[in-house]
Formats: C-alpha cells, structure tokens, sequence
C-alpha cells in the first residue's frame, strides 16, 4: 500500500468549533492510525485477519470506553471526543472502528449502565486496558432487524440459570473473552446476561469468506446448555430498550466513522486527480472529476456538521434515538456513494490495494447494514415524524 499521506478536510473551519482537548484526542488517534493501522491494515484485510497487535494502541488513544468515567477505567471524555475517535479510526478501516465501538458502546455500555457495581469493578478495567475484549450478541440467524423475536433463552435453575440459542454475525466473537448476550426468561422478558469464555457449552465459531469487513473477526455465539451465574444478568434494566440502548451510543459513533472513511476515498481521490495524467493534463481537470470531487466535499461537510450538532446534543443528553438514526443512515449512506465514486475516479488503480477506497466500499456494505439497515432506518424516521408503526 502506498505511504498514507492524509489530509484530513475541513471545508467549513469546524476545527474552530472543537475544543482544545477534543483537538488533542483527535489528532492523536489521527498520528496512531497513520503510523500503527495504514502500514499493517490492507494486509490483514487481504489474509482476512484481525490485527491483535493494534489492541494496545485502540486502549491507549481512548477507544476502549473513551466515554467511560475513568474510575473503571474509561477515558472519560464527552461525546464529541468519543465521535473524533471513531471517526479517525473508520479513516483507517470501518473493521478497527467495529472493534472499538463493540467494546466500548456495546460492553462496557451495558455493563457500566445496566450493570452492578461488583460486575463495573470486575470487567470495566479490564475491557478498557484491552486485557479483555468484549463481544455483543443480539442478532440470531432468524431474527436480524427484529431482535424482539429472538429465541435464545434462559430458565431460573435455582442458584444459576441455563442458557440455550445462537447468534449470527458477531463482531468479535471468535476472540472475545467476554460476551453480553440478550436472551429471554421463561416470560419472555429480554434481559442482558454476562458470558465468558470458558463456560461449558459455549462456542464461538468464525464466520468465513467475507467480502467486507475483513480484517474484523465476525462469528457465532452458541450456546447449549450454558450454566450461567446468576451474578452475571445485569440487573438494572431489561426489554428491548435495553440492548437497543446500547445501540444508540454504537450508531452514534458510526454517524461520526462513515466520516473518516469518506474522508479518506476523497483524500486520495483528489490526490489522485491533480497527479494522473490524461488527454495532456491532470484528470482533475476535467469538469466531470471536478463534479464528483466537489459533491463529495460538499455531502462531507454536511456529514460534519450533522455529527458535531448531535454530538452537542448527545452531552447535553437531548439527543433522540430517531436523531440518531437519521444521523447513522445519512453519514453511512454519504459514505458510500463517496467510496464508489473515488473508486471510479481511480480507474484500474482504484481496484487494487495500492489504495485504500476499494477496502472502505466493501466495509462500509457492512456498515449500510449493521447497527440497523439503511432502510430500517428510514422507517425509524418515518415513525417519527408520522407517528404510523410501519414494523407492526
Ligand atoms: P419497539 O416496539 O419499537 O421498541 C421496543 C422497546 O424499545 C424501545 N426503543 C428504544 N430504546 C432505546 N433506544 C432505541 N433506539 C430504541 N428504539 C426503541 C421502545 O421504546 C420500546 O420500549 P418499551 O419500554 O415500550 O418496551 O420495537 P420493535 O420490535 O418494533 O423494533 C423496532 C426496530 C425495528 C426499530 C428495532 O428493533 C431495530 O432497531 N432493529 C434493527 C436491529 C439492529 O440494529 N440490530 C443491531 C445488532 S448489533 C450490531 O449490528 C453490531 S455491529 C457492531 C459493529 O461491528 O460495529
Ligand atoms: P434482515 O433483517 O433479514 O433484513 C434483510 C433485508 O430486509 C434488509 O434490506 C432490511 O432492510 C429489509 N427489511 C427487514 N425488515 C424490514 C421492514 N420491516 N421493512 C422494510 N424492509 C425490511 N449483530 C450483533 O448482534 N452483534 C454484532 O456484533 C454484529 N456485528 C455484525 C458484523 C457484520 C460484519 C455484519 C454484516 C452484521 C453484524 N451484526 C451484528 C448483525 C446486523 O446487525 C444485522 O445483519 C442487521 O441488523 C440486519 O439483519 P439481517 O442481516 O438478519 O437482515
């Protein structure tokens, strides 16, 4: 892959909006991506292999619970930090960006909001340093947008309980140590339940042959017969709006990641123009280039400003899951169209691993699709302002 020369754009001055210290965190995720992720990443994507040796680094520029108060071990930084981070880590690659916000918004969320004192002390440090990574199982392979029909349950044995099901498409399953999983009690109430590796009965198998989304590690949870303590339910919140709590904070920072992977295709995409010559002159030239490179920095900035207005509004705790929605579909949807385009401005070269576009379009197919789809999505916002149910 050729050296990451990235410049990050910033068409409308919105670093003047940032504070000094959301600066400081960004630019050092920014100076860790270049010299710990670019170097090694279209590698791991090519053999299909998460790069553990970047764990270290994740949990030292704050990605590990960058929103996490620093008494269990998180960064404790505000939401707009929290954003930058994800944002610089998509910019290296979506699959680095879904470890991160897997552990922090999707584990150590849950356990840290709905969690007890006893299972913050036992599992947040750990999560936070890396010594432990995290996975999160909601989706089973009959139920995808519609959690609230998953089958996974458990029954009250007496002094433990005993859980049995599967989940598909778990980011970080083969690895994890540990997994929050969402099954339901013999009433059917969906509650969040501590998994370890370890527990008889539990498997993680690896899901293979993936086009996107490759230097994540993607796999199953079973479980058969799983004996689970009963200190490891969270006790302080249960129903769907528990897990969908957690996938909130999750779609929130990949509003502000579909950013850095955008960024990133247009970065090298206008590099690309103003050196590849044609017809006796830079490709950038030619107004139909100028075109897409004009509409891209256009759709970014808007992304931009959309994430930093719901970053204000996610401190001052006013931000809507239906904001968030728009938010995630938008940003995910820019994102996209941008790498597809870049792509094509690259010609035969935007095929190959010299450059990082094609790697960002096959990710962020994953990224249009988990966390909710594109389209579910737009039924959340079409809820909102109608008020009709389309799901039921
Ligand atoms: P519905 O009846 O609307 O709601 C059930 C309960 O949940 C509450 N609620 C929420 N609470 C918090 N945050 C939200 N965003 C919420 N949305 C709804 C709601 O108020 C209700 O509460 P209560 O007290 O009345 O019971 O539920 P529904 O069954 O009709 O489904 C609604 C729908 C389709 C919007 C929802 O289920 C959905 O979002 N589906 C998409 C599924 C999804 O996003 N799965 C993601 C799996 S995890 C993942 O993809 C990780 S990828 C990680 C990575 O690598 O980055
Ligand atoms: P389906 O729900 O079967 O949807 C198929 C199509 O039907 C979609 O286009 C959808 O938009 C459409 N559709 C569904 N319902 C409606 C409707 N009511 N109206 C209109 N259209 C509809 N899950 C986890 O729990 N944890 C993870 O860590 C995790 N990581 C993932 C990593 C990767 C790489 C991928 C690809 C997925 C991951 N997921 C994870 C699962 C992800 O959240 C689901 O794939 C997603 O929610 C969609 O579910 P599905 O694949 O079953 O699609």
């Amino acid at each position: 892959m050729k050296p990451d020369l990235f410049e990050a754009p910033d068409y409308y001055n919105i670093d003047d909006l940032l504070s000094e210290e959301h600066k400081l965190v960004r630019d050092a995720a920014r100076d860790w991506v270049k010299r710990d992720v670019s170097p090694i990443i279209e590698d791991a994507a090519q053999k299909a292999e998460f790069p553990k040796s970047i764990i270290g680094g994740l949990a030292e520029i704050g990605a590990f619970g960058p929103y996490i108060p620093e008494e269990y071990g998180g960064a404790g930084l505000d939401q707009i930090s929290y954003g930058l981070i994800m944002q610089e880590i998509e910019r290296g690659d979506s699959g680095v960006r879904s470890t991160a916000s897997v552990q922090s918004s999707l584990v150590m969320y849950p356990i840290w909001k709905y969690g007890t004192e006893e299972q913050r002390q036992k599992y947040l440090p750990k999560l936070a340093s890396g010594e432990w990574m995290g996975s999160f199982g909601l989706t089973e392979p009959d139920h995808g947008s519609n959690p609230g029909g998953m089958t996974t349950n458990f029954k009250d044995m007496g002094d433990h309980y005993v859980l049995n099901g599967a989940k598909l498409w778990i980011s970080n399953s083969p690895f994890c140590n540990v997994a929050v999983v969402w099954a339901k009690n013999e009433e059917g109430r969906i509650h969040g339940l501590i998994v370890e590796r370890g527990m008889e009965g539990f498997s993680t198998p690896e899901t293979h042959n993936k086009w996107s989304l490759r230097a994540s590690a993607t796999g199953e949870l079973i479980f058969q017969d799983v004996k689970v303590p009963k200190e490891n339910l969270l006790p302080n919140k249960s129903g769907l709006g528990a897990p969908l709590g957690c996938l909130d904070s999750a779609r929130y920072g990949i509003a502000w990641g579909a950013i850095g992977a955008a960024m990133d295709c247009y970065d090298t995409a206008l590099r690309y123009s103003k050196e590849r010559i044609q017809f006796g002159k830079p490709i950038g030239a030619f107004q139909l280039q100028q075109k897409k490179l004009a509409e891209m920095i256009t759709e970014i900035t808007k992304a931009q400003l959309l994430a930093f207005r719901l970053g204000q509004l996610k401190n001052e705790d006013r931000a809507t899951s239906a904001q968030i929605s728009m938010a995630k579909r938008n940003n995910v949807d820019m994102a996209i169209k941008i790498a597809r385009e870049a792509r094509q401005m690259l010609g035969g070269m935007g095929i190959t691993g010299e450059y990082p576009i094609m790697r960002h379009m096959m990710n962020l197919e994953s990224v249009i699709t988990y966390e909710g789809t594109h389209d579910i999505h737009l039924l959340i916002t079409g809820l909102d302002i109608t008020g009709f149910n389309a799901f039921k």
